[in-house]
């Protein structure tokens, strides 16, 4: 496994759009580690593979849910999740506000509506078809990634205003790295 370079704003690789994949197998899997290793390290809850430069339509994803009752600095328990070719098949109506970060845009934070309960329907690590419902910080952060394999970051649902800022104070903030 290997912790890979997560690339920011504002490289071109982020707008594209990534590409299906054709088969889940060994190399893939390997790949999936990487990012797992990766999103851990950053810390995120969440990677698509564009944001190591790997235009596939792959997603990781970690919530480490505190279990019921447990206190504040408890740590949440792992539970890796991993997305090939993933679709949302149905949407709810109503949306919810949250406030969102990206480890593509270091240090912004703004809040995004999106919808509250989603349907995704992707293959598994072991190349089986799911479908399951999401809702909560889960339909959150699976919308957050879906929008990064079409080349969309969340700061591109917010103004322009707010979006050139937010290039420009990424931009100082990887120049002084
Ligand atoms: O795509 C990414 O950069 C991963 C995001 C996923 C995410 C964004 C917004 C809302 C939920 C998930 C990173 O994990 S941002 C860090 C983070 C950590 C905990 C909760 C929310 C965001
Ligand atoms: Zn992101």
């Amino acid at each position: 496994m290997a912790i890979r370079e997560i690339i920011t704003v504002p490289n071109p690789l982020l707008k594209q759009v990534s590409k299906p994949v054709d088969k889940v197998d060994d190399a893939l899997r390997a790949l999936m580690d990487d990012m797992l290793e990766t999103m851990y390290d950053a810390p995120g809850i969440g990677l698509a593979a564009i944001q190591i430069g790997e235009p596939i339509r792959v997603i990781v994803m970690d919530l480490q849910e505190k279990p019921e009752g447990a206190d504040e600095e408890a740590e949440g328990v792992k539970n890796p999740r991993y997305f090939v070719n993933p679709e949302i098949i149905w949407k709810s109506e109503d949306t919810l506000p949250y406030e969102e970060g990206c480890l593509s845009v270091p240090e912004i934070y703004d809040e995004v509506q999106r919808p509250a309960h989603v349907k995704i329907r992707y293959l598994n690590y072991q190349g089986e078809q799911v479908e399951e419902d999401a809702e909560g910080l889960y339909a959150v952060c699976i919308q957050h990634e879906m929008d990064h394999l079409e080349g969309v970051l969340f700061i591109d649902h917010l103004s322009k205003l707010k979006r050139d800022r937010a290039v420009t104070k990424v931009k100082k903030l990887t120049r002084a790295a």
